[in-house]
């Protein structure tokens, strides 16, 4: 099943695209080698919750390599990749998003970022692949722990947090609950191509989300105004998404971004998103530092592990922090 959009639910005015004048809606683009590089990424994160990330580090080859052999699994017949599904969260899964009836117009593979720790479901989606597309999914999360926490202690240090590393370490430590996701959005076989949610609007739940995308459009994202914005697609840059976790943390001084992808190209997309999440029983609370009276705090205390059992209860568009907002 799809999802029809109706045509004035798109603004295909805006569009986002920092070298493209006029453009009502910049992204920040952070170049992570700059000097004020910190800076700006609280900045973006206060503004957007959102930011281009360039010179990152991360080698091309290596997303040249992941992103080829994941269009080699998606390529594979339906009655194998059926093996590493339905996904428990983790596996593979097509069309259906989460467990409440959700659905979009595309298949995908979730993995636990601890390989060994994924169900029987993750050792499924390699067992007809090659090893070299196991071992580059294991250094890309590698590549994308570091990422996660190179951009929380630019955050840190900005925000002048204390203690120190009470953010980056929550994603470095071997226990951090977070997630790899790899998105197939196959090409559209009809000409003229209707635009479709690919993938409803949600917020992340975890800390930080960093995504890459081949050429392909078709991710929006809704500024404080309320209007959804194209994102220029760019294969070598990162995407930086602020989650709910980094919203309570900051006492919403931060604002987790509210996305969506709609497919209109004839192209297929493929997008790779890490969720980089605390360990299961970390407490969650707006940090002290930020919130030095108890009295201002919007949120009450939970455990990472309480707010993820409470996401899976509910429908992807729902306000999940509403059941853990003061009163
Ligand atoms: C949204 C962000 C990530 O893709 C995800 C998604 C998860 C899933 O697909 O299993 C959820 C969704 C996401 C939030 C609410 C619940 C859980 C689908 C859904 C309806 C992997 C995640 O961590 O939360």
């Amino acid at each position: 099943m799809v999802i029809v959009l109706q045509p004035s639910t798109f603004d295909s005015n805006l569009y986002v695209n920092p070298k493209c004048k006029p453009s009502p809606v910049l992204i920040p683009v952070i170049d992570l080698t700059e000097s004020d590089a910190k800076t700006q990424i609280v900045k973006a994160c206060e503004e957007f919750g959102f930011f281009k990330v360039i010179n990152h580090g991360v080698r091309p080859d290596l997303l040249s390599q992941l992103e080829q052999e994941a269009i080699k699994f998606f390529a594979l017949p339906h009655s194998l990749k059926d093996k590493a599904s339905p996904p428990d969260p983790f596996g593979y899964g097509t069309k259906r998003i989460g467990p409440n009836g959700d659905v979009g117009w595309l298949e995908y593979i979730l993995l636990n970022a601890n390989l060994c720790l994924g169900s029987h479901k993750t050792t499924a989606v390699f067992r007809h692949t090659p090893a070299i597309f196991r071992e580059a999914v294991e250094e890309y999360m590698k590549e994308m722990k570091r990422m996660s926490s190179k951009v929380l202690e630019m955050v840190e240090e900005e925000l002048k947090i204390e203690p120190k590393e009470k953010l980056s370490h929550l994603v470095k430590v071997k226990e951090s609950d977070s997630c790899l996701r790899m998105n197939h959005y196959p090409e559209k076989e009809k000409t003229p191509v209707k635009k479709e949610i690919g993938f409803g609007e949600h917020t992340d739940p975890q800390l930080i989300s960093l995504l890459r995308s081949n050429d392909s459009e078709g991710l929006q994202i809704c500024v404080k105004d309320g209007t959804w914005v194209d994102v220029t697609p760019d294969h070598s840059s990162f995407f930086v998404l602020v989650g709910d976790t980094l919203q309570v943390m900051t006492n919403g001084r931060f604002k987790s971004v509210k996305h969506r992808v709609v497919t209109s190209t004839k192209r297929s997309r493929i997008s790779m998103i890490y969720f980089a999440g605390p360990p299961l029983s970390e407490k969650i609370a707006p940090l002290s530092c930020l919130v030095p009276k108890q009295d201002d705090c919007l949120y009450n205390e939970f455990t990472w592990s309480q707010y993820k059992l409470s996401a899976y209860k509910t429908k992807l568009g729902d306000y999940r922090l509403g059941l853990f907002e003061k009163r």
